[in-house]
């Protein structure tokens, strides 16, 4: 058995390693990962033409009309479809596409008919290091504690955790599962987890040896869930992880997978939902279930994406989510960073580390928007234990108002990065 793994991490080693260099990356050497039993099967049927990955093509997304008097699978029956169930926690089902329609057009169908409220693709929905583009990578230099990573420091972990260290807070953290063995994890996870991706109560992570998403590069989310939950312990040591998978191992997932967890993570009690993608605005079933956590009194807190242009808009600022971009070490906006007016706040995300699920060592390097997000979240864990009567927008506006501004440094992106780079001294100072 040793041999086995040891040889299959290799594979993985080198699979890695032509994705940095397909990719252009960094070429830092990728770390050697523990394998598990590989699935063989992909994570998703193949997208029909023009469709991002992961969209669903045998069911779109359909919210009946507030004033109808009929049962909505028979409306679906009428228009030659069928109801194939809710989407969890929102108003929206899941109506099977009729037989030689495609499914933008029975979305349209759907639209114009007076008994349906909306609808839309079940969309696929990336995580921002689902692309390829930065890959994880292990070394022998990397940190013993992770709170006592540079990037930590600089922004004023020590003080803070002086102060709290994020007691009686429940973070769920929607990414790719987690390998809850992890040293770095171990008793600090919640019960309660949920899998959205195979419909199951284990979110451990999985990947099955494939390139699902034909990107070039295999199971590039792999550790990543891993990698995120232990960067909110990082920050607040003392908190819980509830991990919930919306992510397959190539990191993607599905805009009603994704909806459908954010309302169950608020049932379950959890006061922050990290979630490590964000929709578009148009995706009106995540929009209804931020709306209906932010109704359970849960944040959701998600990373801007790593597009490196200005697609934030207002738009989606406004939409619930508070967003979260990424600075290098000198607080320059990092350059795979997404941002724009719609951006709240600022955070490290190069060359980042954290947890990672590998033999030796057991963490890893890692740039992306999606390890600036969880440092966010551990923050408001860290408030809401020192003060646990404000409402949480009040807690958020606390991390915008005590961030250290950033606008100077970043000439020309003025009120783009957000009120500046998170303070975790200032923001826990009495
Ligand atoms: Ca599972
Ligand atoms: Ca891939
Ligand atoms: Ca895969």
């Amino acid at each position: 058995m040793g041999t086995m793994n040891f040889r299959l991490g290799h594979l993985l080693l080198l699979a890695l390693a032509l994705a940095a260099a397909a990719c252009g990356g960094g070429g830092a050497p990728a770390n050697q990962a523990a394998p598990p039993e590989p699935a063989p099967a992909p994570e998703a049927p193949p997208p029909p033409d023009g469709t991002p990955y992961g969209t669903a093509d045998g069911h779109v997304l359909a919210k009946p009309a507030a004033d109808l008097l009929v049962p909505f699978p028979l409306v679906l029956a009428s228009l030659g479809s069928a109801e194939l169930g809710p989407v969890e926690g929102t108003s929206y089902v899941r109506a099977r596409v009729p037989q030689g329609e495609t499914p933008a057009g029975f979305v349209a169908r759907l639209e114009s008919d007076a008994r349906v409220a909306a609808a839309e693709l079940d969309l696929g929905l990336a995580g921002p290091e689902g692309n390829g583009r930065t890959i994880p990578a292990g070394g022998t230099l990397l940190s013993v504690s992770l709170a006592s990573q540079p990037d930590l420091v600089r922004i004023g972990i020590d003080a803070a955790q002086a102060r709290s260290r994020g007691a009686g807070v429940l973070v769920a953290v929607l990414d790719s599962g987690v390998v809850a063995g992890h040293a770095f994890l171990d008793g600090r996870l919640a019960e309660g987890g949920r899998d959205f991706v195979r419909d199951d109560a284990d979110p451990a992570e999985e990947r099955n040896a494939l390139d699902d998403d034909e990107d070039g590069a295999i199971d590039e989310g792999w550790g990543h869930g891993t990698f995120v939950a232990s960067l909110v312990l990082a920050v607040a040591p003392d908190a819980r992880v509830l991990p919930v998978r919306v992510l397959g191992s190539d990191l993607f997932g599905t805009s009603s997978g994704v909806a459908a967890a954010i309302v169950y993570a608020a049932r379950q009690g959890c006061d922050v939902i990290h979630v490590s993608v964000s929709a578009p605005p148009e995706v009106r079933v995540v929009r209804e279930a931020v709306e209906n956590a932010r109704l359970l009194g849960a944040v959701v807190i998600a990373s801007a994406g790593n597009s490196g242009a200005e697609d934030v808009g207002a738009e989606q600022g406004a939409s619930g989510v508070f967003l979260v971009t990424a600075l290098d070490p000198d607080d320059l906006r990092a350059e795979f960073a997404s941002f724009g007016a719609g951006v709240a706040l600022a955070a490290p995300g190069v060359d980042v580390h954290g947890a990672f699920p590998s033999v030796d060592p057991d963490t890893a390097v890692w740039s992306g928007t999606s390890f600036s997000a969880p440092l966010v979240s551990g923050a408001f864990a860290l408030l809401r234990e020192l003060d646990v009567l404000s409402s949480p927008d009040v807690l958020l506006e606390r991390l915008r108002r005590t961030a250290m501004p950033v606008d100077a440094l970043n000439p020309g992106l003025e009120g783009k990065l957000g009120a500046g780079r998170l303070d975790l001294d200032a923001a826990t100072a009495p």
